[in-house]
């Protein structure tokens, strides 16, 4: 469905902004969020009106719209109609009523909208041009129908089914292009088909996302996040899918498999890496001096060198809360180290590594630093205490651990052994930020045991898990294990509870035609008795027949072989694998590059020198754009962010009524107690102190339910941000790499290489800002991060934005100074008309919510302020990794005229240097494939790779 133009379309021209915040408007009363568009509309109008204060000389920052308007009306006297200045002051009232008070209807909304647009059309004809363009006539925005979740779905598979047939088609237009050169008939009949397919994937991606973005404001967001991480993933694993092969299944062999590929990563390194007059010995055993200049890819490759050398391997238990995650890895580690319980107990991620000391550390996230405890302190200090699970039950959250990241410790087990990281993590059904932490640290590990309960059935949150992140046909790295099972007694229960989770899991583990693959399902899939397990490992002597039925020891040997078989490399190098390609295929587009820059005369050069730097000028100039661009959206982001914090707190006023009795101590307002709180301070003391203690958790409880769900309110925009900011960064790749291209001479012809390389730049600078924007982990998140990664590091951004105690802080400095107030006031209930502990509650609710009220701008600034500096920090990653990419380009062909001038400089010596170099890079990409895969590649092949088809 398409939708119709902005009514603010003619002001786009002029001021991009303005007509974008005027179509966000018309989206939301589309969308049927009426305050949404109000507030907006307000901000609008706003700006409008700064605009109007600037052309007229009178602007001043320091005042409010209420008197910019005041200003306006009097600097044009009569001059100015009337019923203008009465429109931005009717937008400006309506406005604050739905930013704070969440105030507002359709009907509204759509005058507002009606206002909005006649008050830019008086500003254009005043300040722009008298003649508007013909085309306008207000038109408000059709409401939009509710959506079916049934079309969304075929819609889905359609757009799937679309994206696939694509594939498929460029794959066999790439063969043909390959093997038939001559028959150019069936290439063009291919591209043909080819085109109308990318036309229909384009169209169902379209409907798509317009019914993705209706859907985000209905509500609905985890069914679309679903269905878009699905077609990431797929995106995803067929870039990164390799053929598999035969492994051989020594130890020895995993260990040369790594030193080969360490040494080869250095070396590649080496040859791609600074220029160096160190001389370099080639495997044909010629002497050069190596180096490409890619300095940024030789240290990654470097660095991931030394990731494989230490050999770090995260392994993950995963599972819902109580299923016997933390026992189970006791009972492997063969002791009580980690907390557990009968009641929920893991508070924090908690990271077992090789190490002598029994110390542990702690590591806190702002400010980023660690502090070692003993291991009975971390027992006493660091799990799920009686109280914290009080308040979870109550509450739904704790938020004792908000500042923890993780914890680590270390042991002596032999499974730790060899860089392997066994990772212990709270119950995956806890409150949403917790369950972030503990995904994240999924996405950063190797391997995965997901643990489940033989005594239930897979609940909503597992399934939502496995079919989130587990892909079928893609899960050799994950181990299912249903403990408990000894809680089942009845051997024929056994059999059928055995063969349910079986029946689920079998589609997740295929032969190569796709079918389900039993044995591969028995492999990864274990029944277990941990608890049974660690008794028998707690006995001395070891009680080996208990060990032996509890399932446990069978586990072990699976992950023993998988620790230290191939497949444990495989999965720690498949990432570095798919960089490798890239940075293959890019060095030996530079080496042709450079050779044919080397053949151009100095004049020539220095020619294209000058029309390249205009290119890379208005390069530049680009990144103000998109600095812009960032800089709009995050403040539609905020504005939404603040209207809905200000529905969002309305509603809290309606809903105090329940959920007061859990959070105010009404045995306070007993009459006797108040009535001696009269003579006695301490009393008096006693009641403000715990009415100000339950006032403040309430605070704490609404607040953190909110920041949990701000990130999804702007999930909307930040979709169309990160869509926005990926096809900046694609244009700006591809103009990069063609300058290059223009350069040298143009050596690349075809339009798919300047793709591949403009793709693989792109990714590059994708990569850089992740890695900038995460901190802590980047050294193993540079190996993982994929796109995907890009859209959850902006809503990251947000939901840092919305969280930490900015919202609280406007509390502080005696957090409730009103409490006393309160107590003076049920006092007087009580004495003068014997009011019902109702009303005193109702009272209190009253006085919190307008407080709430009272201070809601001041939160609403502080949110704005957040959100822009998050914002503000991407742009400036981002801008900072392009400037990086235009500054490499200038110096390269600086380098390149420079060194044409040097004395005694050999184009033919150079060349052949290139030329060895590109030689020994395939050799040595192909040293690490052969040992690891069993086959080498063609540079063609690597091509081929780095396009991310499967080769057949
Ligand atoms: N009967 C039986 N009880 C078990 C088994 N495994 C663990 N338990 C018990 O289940 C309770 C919870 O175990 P934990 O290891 O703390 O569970 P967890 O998954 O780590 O729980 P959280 O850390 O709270 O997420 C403890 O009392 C264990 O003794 C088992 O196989 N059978
Ligand atoms: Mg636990």
């Amino acid at each position: 469905m398409k939708h119709k133009a902005s009514n603010f379309g003619f002001l786009q021209p002029h001021n991009q902004e303005l007509a974008e915040i005027g179509e966000a408007a018309e989206r939301m009363y589309a969308l049927k969020q009426p305050q949404a568009s109000i507030s907006v509309i307000r901000t609008f109008a706003e700006r409008l009106a700064r605009l109007v204060a600037c052309q007229e000389s009178i602007d001043d920052e320091s005042i409010d719209q209420k008197e910019r308007l005041d200003k306006i009306g009097k600097k044009f006297k009569r001059t100015l109609d009337e019923s203008i200045i009465d429109k931005f002051d009717k937008l400006r009232r309506l406005g604050n009523s739905a930013t704070h008070e969440w105030r507002g209807n359709l009907r509204d909304a759509g005058a507002s909208l009606r206002d909005a647009y006649e008050i830019s059309v008086w500003y254009y004809k005043k300040y722009i041009s008298y003649n508007p363009p013909a085309s306008y006539e207000f038109e408000l925005p059709e409401v939009l129908p509710e959506l079916d979740k049934e079309e969304i779905q075929t819609q889905a598979e359609q757009l799937n089914a679309a994206k696939q047939n694509l594939l498929q088609l460029e794959k066999q237009l790439q063969q043909a292009q390959v093997s038939l050169d001559t028959n150019s008939g069936l290439i063009e009949s291919l591209q043909q088909e080819l085109n109308h397919a990318k036309l229909r994937a384009l169209q169902a991606e379209q409907q798509f996302q317009e019914m993705g973005k209706r859907l985000i404001y209905g509500g609905d967001t985890k069914f679309l996040s679903g269905l878009m991480t699905e077609i990431i993933a797929d995106a995803l694993i067929e870039q990164t899918c390799l053929p598999p092969s035969n492994w051989s299944e020594t130890h020895e062999h995993t260990a040369s498999l790594l030193s080969i590929a360490e040494e080869s990563l250095q070396v590649i390194s080496t040859l791609i890496g600074e220029r160096s007059q160190k001389v370099l010995t080639l495997s044909s055993g010629e002497n050069i001096f190596p180096g490409l200049g890619m300095v940024n890819d030789a240290v990654d490759l470097l660095k991931r060198a030394t990731d494989l050398h230490e050999g770090i391997f995260n392994l993950i238990v995963i599972g819902e809360f109580k299923h016997g995650k933390s026992t189970l890895l006791n009972a492997m580690l063969g002791g009580k180290i980690l907390p557990a319980n009968t009641l929920p107990t893991t508070a924090i991620i908690t990271m077992l590594v090789r190490g002598e000391t029994d110390k542990v550390e702690i590591f806190e996230a702002e400010p980023k630093q660690s502090k070692i405890i003993s291991i009975d302190e971390f027992r006493k200090s660091y799990s799920l205490s009686s109280s914290d699970q009080e308040t979870i039950e109550q509450r739904g959250f704790i938020d004792r651990f908000e500042n923890i990241e993780y914890a680590k410790i270390e042991c002596k087990h032999p499974l730790c052994s060899g860089g392997v990281r066994l990772i212990d993590s709270p119950g995956l059904a806890e409150q949403l930020s917790r369950t972030r932490i503990a995904t994240n640290f999924f996405k950063q590990s190797q391997a995965a045991l997901f643990i489940l309960n033989a005594c239930q059935p897979l609940g909503e949150n597992e399934r939502d898990f496995i079919e989130t992140y587990f892909k079928p046909g893609f899960v050799d790295h994950v181990f299912f294990v249903v403990n408990r099972m000894d809680a089942i007694d009845d051997e024929d229960e056994v059999e059928e509870v055995k063969n349910y989770f079986r029946n689920y899991l079998k589609n997740y583990f295929l032969d190569s035609d796709g079918k389900p693959d039993l044995k591969r399902l028995d492999r990864h899939l274990f029944f277990t008795n941990a608890r049974a397990a660690l008794n028998a490992r707690l006995k001395e002597p070891v009680n080996n027949q208990a060990l032996e039925a509890s399932g446990v020891l069978e586990l072990e040997k699976a992950l023993e072989r998988f620790l230290s078989s191939p497949d444990k490399v495989r999965s720690a190098l498949s990432s570095t694998f798919k960089r490798l390609i890239n940075i293959v295929y890019d060095a030996h587009a530079r080496i042709e590059h450079e050779k044919a820059a080397l053949e151009q005369s100095i004049a020539d050069l220095e020619l294209r020198r000058a029309e390249s730097e205009v290119r890379l000028q208005s390069l530049e100039a680009k990144q103000e754009e998109i600095r812009e661009t960032i800089r709009v959206y995050s403040e539609v982001i905020a504005a939404k962010l603040c209207s809905n914090l200000a529905g969002y707190l309305s509603e809290q006023k309606d809903l105090w009524k329940t959920k007061a009795p859990h959070f105010i101590t009404t045995s306070l307002f007993n009459p006797l107690e108040i009535a001696t709180s009269f003579v006695s301070s301490s009393k008096k003391e006693n009641i403000k102190r715990t009415l100000e203690r339950d006032t403040q958790d309430y605070l704490q409880n609404i607040f953190k339910d909110w920041s949990n769900s701000a990130a999804f309110v702007a999930d909307e925009e930040l979709k169309k941000l990160s869509l926005r900011l990926e096809t900046e960064i694609t244009e700006f790749s591809r103009e990069l790499v063609s300058v290059e291209n223009f350069f040298s001479g143009g050596v690349n012809e075809g339009p798919s290489v300047i793709e591949d390389l403009a793709r693989n730049r792109e990714e590059k600078i994708l990569q850089l800002v992740l890695c900038l924007a995460m901190g802590d982990f980047s050294h193993m998140s540079s190996a993982l991060l994929g796109r995907g990664d890009w859209l959850s590091f902006v809503q990251g951004a947000i939901f840092q934005a919305a969280i930490g105690t900015f919202v609280l802080s406007v509390f502080q400095g005696g957090p409730l100074g009103w409490a006393l107030f309160i107590v003076l006031e049920i006092g007087q209930f009580i004495f003068n008309m014997n009011r019902h502990e109702d009303e005193i509650i109702r009272s209190i609710g009253d006085k919190i919510h307008q407080e709430l009220r009272n201070r809601l701008p001041q939160m609403q600034e502080s949110i704005t302020w957040r959100t822009k500096e998050q914002f503000w920090n991407l742009a400036h990653h981002l801008t900072e990794s392009l400037q990086g990419q235009i500054d490499e380009v200038r110096q390269e062909q600086q380098r390149i005229i420079e060194q044409k001038k040097t004395e005694n400089f050999s184009v033919d010596t150079e060349k052949k240097r290139m030329d060895l170099i590109g030689q020994e890079l395939v050799l040595m990409f192909n040293r690490i494939c052969e040992a690891t895969y069993s086959k080498t590649y063609s540079l063609d092949q690597i091509k081929w790779l780095s396009r991310g088809e499967k080769l057949i």
